[in-house]
């Protein structure tokens, strides 16, 4: 097969020069070609089929024990002018970050297959979906691309016709973590990442396209391009409230976006449209309407179980890649919170016979990969060309204290304040060190593909292009008492901030006023049938006056490293909440 498309063909055998694969394969995205690819890999070794009676269709892949994570520190965006990239990202110049990795694709496939990965992001009908292209030599990244897009000879002819495409090369080269980079030229709308297999290193589709370089080009036309789920909530009037939430890699994005309410919550269903991304545009009504470029999950395991999260246990259960999970001796996975005791004879992450003092059985990161069409409460709006309207935004992150359960931000520019001011704790998503609280504005810092000052002025200027713009949220699910124990169950009894937010988005809910936004008055969470005491509660909702005039400095000298770039009023907000925080 090949192409049409003169720049795409030309691409490829160039590419095809440098790298030099000893053949190239064109993916048409065919089931065929999928067993074909899954074959190589179990023939090979890097894929172990699962136990075919419990696991239908479901495999097991073991990556390099140094390729586990996002590594943030070796993602760069390269851009003429250095401030365009901005302090919230790594920067180099495009001419060095073509050098820099060129001379690591040199010959970097030589005795693999180089895979044409053509792929859209978003229903591929949709005005708003986009088209890519990634080159790699890894068949385990061709498999999760054909899960996590819309992949094949559909995307090709879309391709085709509009001869618009980003270009993703990527190759697995010798996964040393000392030639590995991830590197993104929005001014070419072209991405190059060599030395690592691990999703959101490699999956270009994802944190590259649809976040990075989707971002860049959302500023220049006018729309967001999020880390955010989409989730609608039905009511039992059978109405159905679309919110979007950001929070930071390994945080409950995809259990709250496939939340199960509790029993005495009749009438409630929540229907999944995303997971991890949104794309948002403003439509004719004035309202933004989201829709999710990713046509799969890319979950993390451990946590994951019946009890927890019983749509994601049922969706993986078969068709499913999972990666660096632990495998029992029955040829099923496992990984810690699957069950409450570990099976005997378990064989750990690295293929290892377990035993508890090599750590966690399966790796903290480890991960399942699976078509959304699987879930059981699957949303078809997310073959929605249009998308749904969103109506309300939350942000929030893991915060042992501080931050309350919920507040509600004043209005659209206060609720932009609120997201980049969001802080949370480090987790295993990405490496370094795992429970420090960082800053992670809209959970953006590793993802906006441009300085964060710019996008928060971006992000204020909506309001000049929506007339009927989302209301603004922050929620905190892991506060934590004295002991260390979290004061707030989480899980299905989410529903019940989510039920107080969908009343506030409607102009209604009781809510009392704070210098950082509204509360919830006493009562309005409704706590019914819940076993949580009132002092629980009021720790809950109540906040800190002291304890958040010290976020305040935080949160001041963070903005500092904005510089000119940062929006003046910003630091107003800091202000003003600063005074009614001094005033008791
Ligand atoms: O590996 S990914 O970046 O895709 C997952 C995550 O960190 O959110
Ligand atoms: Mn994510």
């Amino acid at each position: 097969m090949t192409t049409s498309n003169a720049e795409l063909r030309d691409w490829v055998e160039e590419t095809a020069r440098m790298t030099k694969p000893d053949r190239i394969h064109w993916c048409d995205g065919s089931e065929l070609e999928n067993e074909d690819l899954i074959r190589e890999m179990t023939n090979g070794g890097t894929l172990i089929k699962l136990n075919d009676q419990t696991y239908p269709g479901c495999h097991l892949h073991r990556s390099d024990p140094t390729d586990v994570a996002r590594t943030e520190h070796l993602t760069y965006i390269c851009t003429t002018n250095q401030d365009d990239a901005g302090p919230n990202n790594n920067w180099m110049r495009p001419e060095e970050g073509h050098k820099q990795v060129n001379t690591l694709f040199e010959g970097s496939m030589a005795g693999r297959t180089m895979y044409v990965v053509p792929y859209v992001m978003g229903p591929v009908e949709s005005p708003h979906a986009r088209y890519g292209v990634e080159l790699t030599d890894s068949p385990y990244v061709v498999a999760n691309m054909r899960i996590m897009t819309r992949m094949g000879t559909a995307a090709l002819r879309k391709i085709e016709a509009s001869g618009e495409f980003v270009r993703g090369l990527h190759s697995l080269g010798d996964l040393s973590p000392e030639r590995r980079f991830i590197m993104h030229f929005p001014e070419e709308m072209m991405i190059k990442s060599i030395g690592s297999g691990y999703g959101g290193n490699a999956l270009l589709g994802k944190k590259c396209h649809a976040l990075r370089l989707a971002s860049w080009q959302a500023r220049k036309e006018g729309w967001l391009a999020e880390h955010m789920l989409i989730m609608g909530v039905e009511t039992p009037s059978g109405e159905i409230f679309y919110l979007a939430a950001a929070f930071p890699s390994a945080c409950g994005k995809t259990n709250l976006a496939m939340l199960i309410p509790p029993d005495s919550f009749e009438g409630y269903r929540v229907w999944t449209v995303g997971e991890d991304i949104a794309w948002m545009h403003v439509g004719d009504d004035g309202r933004l309407w989201a829709i999710n470029p990713e046509a799969g999950l890319f979950g993390v395991a451990p946590g994951t179980s019946q009890a927890t999260n019983a749509n994601a246990a049922a969706t993986i259960q078969q068709n499913t890649i999972f990666t660096n999970v632990a495998l029992t001796e029955d040829g099923n996975p496992w990984w810690e919170g699957l069950s409450e005791n570990p099976p005997e004879n378990l064989t750990d992450w690295q293929g290892r016979k377990w035993v508890p003092s090599n750590g966690p059985a399966a790796h903290p990161n480890s991960r399942f990969t699976v078509t959304a069409r699987q879930l059981p409460n699957w949303s078809e709006k997310m073959e929605e060309p249009a998308g749904v309207p969103i109506s309300a935004m939350l942000f929030g992150g893991r915060r042992a204290s501080l931050a309350p359960l919920v507040y509600q931000s004043f209005d659209w520019s206060h609720g932009v304040f609120v997201g980049a001011s969001a802080a949370s704790e480090t987790t295993a998503a990405s490496t370094g060190q795992v429970g420090v609280v960082r800053r992670d504005p809209m959970a953006m810092l590793p993802f906006c593909g441009y300085n964060m000052g710019d996008y928060w002025s971006h992000w204020l200027g909506m309001e000049k292009k929506a007339s009927n713009l989302p209301k603004i949220f922050h929620v905190n699910w892991f506060r934590q008492n004295s002991a260390g124990q979290y004061l707030w169950p989480g899980f299905g009894e989410n529903i019940r901030v989510l039920q107080w937010i969908i009343e506030r988005a409607q102009g209604g809910g009781e809510a009392v006023k704070s210098p950082i936004g509204y509360l919830p008055a006493p009562g309005a969470i409704n706590s019914d049938g819940l076993d949580i005491s009132a002092e629980a509660m009021q720790s809950l909702l109540t906040i800190d006056h002291k304890e958040w005039a010290e976020e305040m400095d935080g949160i001041e000298a963070y903005f500092d490293k904005f510089g000119d770039r940062l929006p003046a009023v910003m630091r107003e907000h800091v202000q003003r909440i600063r005074e009614e925080l001094s005033q008791g």
